[in-house]
């Protein structure tokens, strides 16, 4: 439905039409959401807030229904735009009711000024009306030039403003009204109602009657109702309370100089999301893009401290062990940017002040030493929201392993390395120390020592930890873990749970919940009926347990 058939049945239903002054979009949606019943696209508005110059056409016809554009995207209301002398002569309106006719704005508004216009309040400038042929000329080339059946053309007189007189303005509402307009707006600078009380009194009524109570603003809608108007138009009263707000909440933080001390006179965050439609975007987000597309939290679990790798973590945690010329944060660090994935933050514990990289979000468990990983991990609990990726902070790993686990549609991901399988039947070099082992529910059932590719079905995990038998285990958990929001939200509620069920017994396979590790929390929620996937792997990855993985890391990392 054009915004124009919107204002024709507004102003067929009985009641007083309400249009408050927009100067943009926001406060287009704000007058929406307040429930008035139009916008008025204001020149004293939009000259101020987009330019901060006066009301006297120094704006543009394509800066105007840029604005106004911005608005009927914004708003479903109609939208009466203010269109002073119509841009020029009557040819110019002609172009101006096409204009906005295509831009999907329900009226324009042309005031019988002389161009330029000036706003019809400022004291002490030059006041020349147009002769009545000629805006009358304006009037027939506008309802001319219109294509939309309920378009409408609203005519203007400034005839009391210009000080010409009741009688003066009468005679030219009605000429305007006889020549096609399809309402009539007189102006009054009065200071009181009085005056337009006297002429609507004398309006023979072939069209509506407009009026903008500026000056005379003690009137009610009843009032005016009642003397005959069929729109009132509030046409600055929005722009003026902003800047009142904008001032006194400037004035505050630069005496204060804590942003927060304005917080009781500014709306909070979420509510400008809200205005400009972020909820229906995330739902967007989630609906359209590829899964991995959305942001994503990393997590670095990296408060940990063993003591087998001392002297090599004397003064630093095992994170910045450095390998080749990096340390493993580093390297982590840019694998996960190379995924577009910046929002990282790591829990410290062990040597902490020893952890500076830039642009990651620290938290701190400072009881490193008595507590495990999944309590270090909740130390960081604000992380724990929406999309998450979950890193052991002693982990090396290709990026296409990320890549992959980044793919995976489940709610709970874990990156499962199958090469443990082979290691573990005929006999690794060096056994890996403690491995998070992983049983699936669809046993592998093969030696990959010959050649292989991952087959795409189902891979369940039914059971993790470091004492599953070895016989039972298809591959080890590399300590590389996603969760989609859902996932999350079920991780934390069970953590919760948990803590709550086993405050002062062993869970899983630790001795205490405050000792549990990520894994037994994991184990947890799958014997609770939680779906948790394995992403599988072949290799591709290193972990430094041991001055013997350290050792191996240094001497087979591909520089
Ligand atoms: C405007 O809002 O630009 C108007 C109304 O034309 S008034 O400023 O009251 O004249
Ligand atoms: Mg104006």
């Amino acid at each position: 439905m054009h915004n124009a058939t919107k204002l024709r049945e507004l102003l067929r239903c009985p009641g007083l039409v309400k249009a408050v002054g927009a100067h943009d979009a926001l406060s287009a949606k704000l007058i929406q959401q307040a429930g008035f019943d139009a916008v008025w696209a204001s020149g004293f508005g939009i000259s101020a807030a987009l330019k901060c110059i006066p009301d006297a056409s120094f704006i543009t016809l394509t800066e105007q229904l840029d604005v106004e554009r911005n608005m009927a995207e914004a708003v479903s209301i109609p939208i009466i735009a203010d269109c002073d002398t119509g841009y020029g002569n009557a040819l110019n309106v002609m172009r101006t009711v096409t204009d906005h006719e295509r831009a999907g704005i329900a009226a324009i508004c042309i005031e019988d000024n002389v161009f330029p216009k000036r706003c019809s309040f400022y004291a002490g400038v030059r006041r020349e009306l147009i002769a009545i042929e000629e805006h009358c000329g304006k009037i027939k080339a506008a309802k001319a030039a219109q294509t939309v059946p309920d378009f409408l053309v609203i005519a203007r007189t400034e005839a009391l403003i210009a000080g010409w007189g009741q009688d003066e303005a009468l005679k030219r509402a009605e000429a305007y009204a006889e020549a096609g307009a399809d309402a009539v707006l007189i102006h009054s600078k009065s200071p009181t109602f009085d005056e337009l009380r006297t002429v609507a009194a004398k309006w023979s009524g072939r069209v509506p009657l407009v009026v903008v109570p500026t000056i005379f603003d003690g009137v009610t809608a009843t009032e005016l109702e009642e003397a005959g108007f069929k729109i009132v138009i509030y046409a600055n009263q929005a722009i003026r309370a902003s800047i009142r707000a904008m001032r006194d909440a400037l004035q505050v933080i630069k005496q204060d100089t804590r942003p927060g001390a304005v917080n009781d006179r500014i709306v909070k965050l979420k509510e400008v999301y809200d205005l400009v439609g972020v909820p229906q975007m995330e739902e967007d987000e989630r609906r359209f893009l590829p899964v991995g597309g959305e942001q994503v939290t990393a997590i670095i679990a990296a408060a940990g401290f063993e003591k087998q790798l001392l002297p090599l973590i004397e003064d630093k945690p095992k994170c910045l062990l450095d390998i080749k010329g990096k340390t493993i944060l580093e390297r982590q660090v840019a694998a996960l940017n190379e995924c577009d994935i910046k929002d990282i933050a790591l829990v410290r514990g062990y040597r902490k002040e020893a952890i500076t990289l830039p642009n990651i979000r620290y938290y701190d468990n400072d009881r490193y030493e008595e507590t495990g990983e999944l309590f270090s991990l909740f130390c960081a609990e604000p992380e724990l929201k929406g999309r998450c990726l979950i890193l052991y902070g002693d982990i090396i790993f290709d990026v296409a392993i990320l890549e992959k686990l980044l793919k995976s549609p489940a709610d709970i991901s874990l990156v499962v390395d199958l090469a443990w399988y082979d290691l573990h039947r005929h006999g690794a070099l060096t056994p890996p120390v403690n491995p998070d082992l992983v049983t699936l529910q669809t046993p592998p059932g093969k030696t990959y020592l010959s050649r292989y590719v991952i087959p795409d079905d189902e891979h369940r995990v039914l059971k993790i930890g470091q004492h599953l038998p070895h016989d039972q285990a298809h591959g080890e958990f590399i300590g590389l873990a996603m969760f989609s929001e859902k996932g999350m939200e079920a991780f934390t509620a069970a953590y919760r749970k948990a803590s709550q069920a086993y405050q002062s017994k062993g869970f899983h396979e630790a001795g205490s919940f405050l000792k549990a590790s990520f894994t037994d929390l994991i184990q947890e929620m799958i014997d609770s009926g939680h779906d948790v996937a394995s992403v599988p792997i072949f290799k591709g990855w290193m972990e430094v347990d041991s001055f013997e993985e350290y050792q191996k890391a240094w001497a087979k990392l591909r520089q």
